[in-house]
């Protein structure tokens, strides 16, 4: 927690990593009052609707909406020439197994050379496709550019792999993903309802604050137990609280860092933990706040809904009002 090269990552890190450092001069820049911010408004269903991107925009700030974007992180096996390449993508549910996949570089061998992220050099996060099963697991490096760890799926069904790393000689942080596989009828639950407050083992963890669609928000998550602050939250990872978000639907992948590090004379050790977020759409999301106290790291779950929560429109035909055949809606 001392050295110069930490803090600097911290100050990039201070922000938002969402699809690597090319999200953040954006979070400085002028956010302007795009269409979609808050847009409580747009219901409108004028026909002039379908259209509204204005081409041009506003001289050279925002650098294109909607061009200029960039791609969320973990939606993508390969980008900027570096590809996650697992030796296996089957799993037998429930069953420890070994691991072992390399990252591999635009030369086509395994990369051994990684910069490390909040002190490790590789970090491998896994939720399955339902949001549910979320691990964080830091694999060992075999040798030549291999990565082997053991991991338990517990449940039939597909799981999604990220791969946090930076590759020395790559522009920027990547999150790269690859679907894998435990064999059997996976059963998928439907993501839990918002709730501000998600209980660990015996911990209870409160989240205030909101996430707004391609804006910053500030989110603080406190952590008690027994009905009382915690205020002596250990280091994980450089930070007293890691916070990984998944978008519903896609799993793009958002790494958020705290506001403020162990050491640095004015962050505390709990209760709050105080994040800065910026999600790139509206939607609902999924928080995994990992942090550690008297020994244990654990993970507290959210979930959260950015603006309003994209919803299809009924079917065609289906009368409005009228019970839908043969689905039972209770309400
Ligand atoms: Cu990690």
């Amino acid at each position: 927690m001392n050295t110069a090269t930490k803090l600097g990552a911290y100050a990039l890190g201070l922000a938002v990593v969402f699809g690597g450092a090319a999200g953040i001069g954006k979070i400085a820049g002028p956010v302007g009052a795009t269409a979609d911010t808050g847009g409580h408004g747009g219901h409108g269903g004028e026909k002039g609707g379908a259209q509204s991107g204005a081409p041009g925009g506003h001289g050279g700030g925002h650098g294109g909406a909607d061009t200029g974007t960039p791609v969320p992180g973990g939606l993508q096996i390969s980008q900027d020439g570096y590809t996650l390449v697992p030796r296996r993508t089957t799993f037998r549910p429930g069953e420890p197994t070994d691991f072992r996949f390399t990252v591999n570089g635009p030369d086509g061998r395994p990369v051994t050379g990684f910069t490390p992220l909040h002190g490790k050099r590789l970090h491998l996060i896994i939720a399955r496709r339902d949001l549910s099963g979320f691990q964080h697991l830091h694999p060992a490096e075999v040798g030549g550019g291999v990565w082997a760890v053991q991991v338990v799926l517990p449940k039939a069904g597909t799981y999604r792999f990220f791969t946090d790393v930076q590759p020395e000689g790559a522009k920027q942080q990547l999150t790269l993903g690859a679907d894998i596989f435990a064999e059997g009828d996976g059963r998928f639950t439907p993501l839990p309802e918002p709730e501000q407050v998600a209980r660990v083992d015996g911990y209870e963890v409160r989240l205030s604050g909101s996430l707004a669609p391609g804006r910053t928000s500030r989110l603080v998550l406190s952590v008690g137990k027994d009905g009382e602050p915690v205020t002596d939250l250990q280091p994980y990872l450089e930070a007293y609280g890691h916070l990984v978000a998944l978008r519903s639907g896609d799993l793009a992948y958002l790494h958020v860092h705290p506001d403020g590090e162990p050491g640095d004379g004015k962050t505390k050790a709990g209760p709050g933990i105080t994040f800065y977020a910026k999600v790139p759409s509206a939607g609902a999301y999924r928080l995994y706040l990992d942090f550690q106290h008297a020994g244990k790291v654990r993970t507290a779950e959210f979930t959260v809904h950015a603006g309003s929560v994209p919803q299809a429109p009924p079917p065609a035909g289906e009368p409005s009002g009228g019970p839908g055949e043969g689905h039972d809606h209770t309400h």
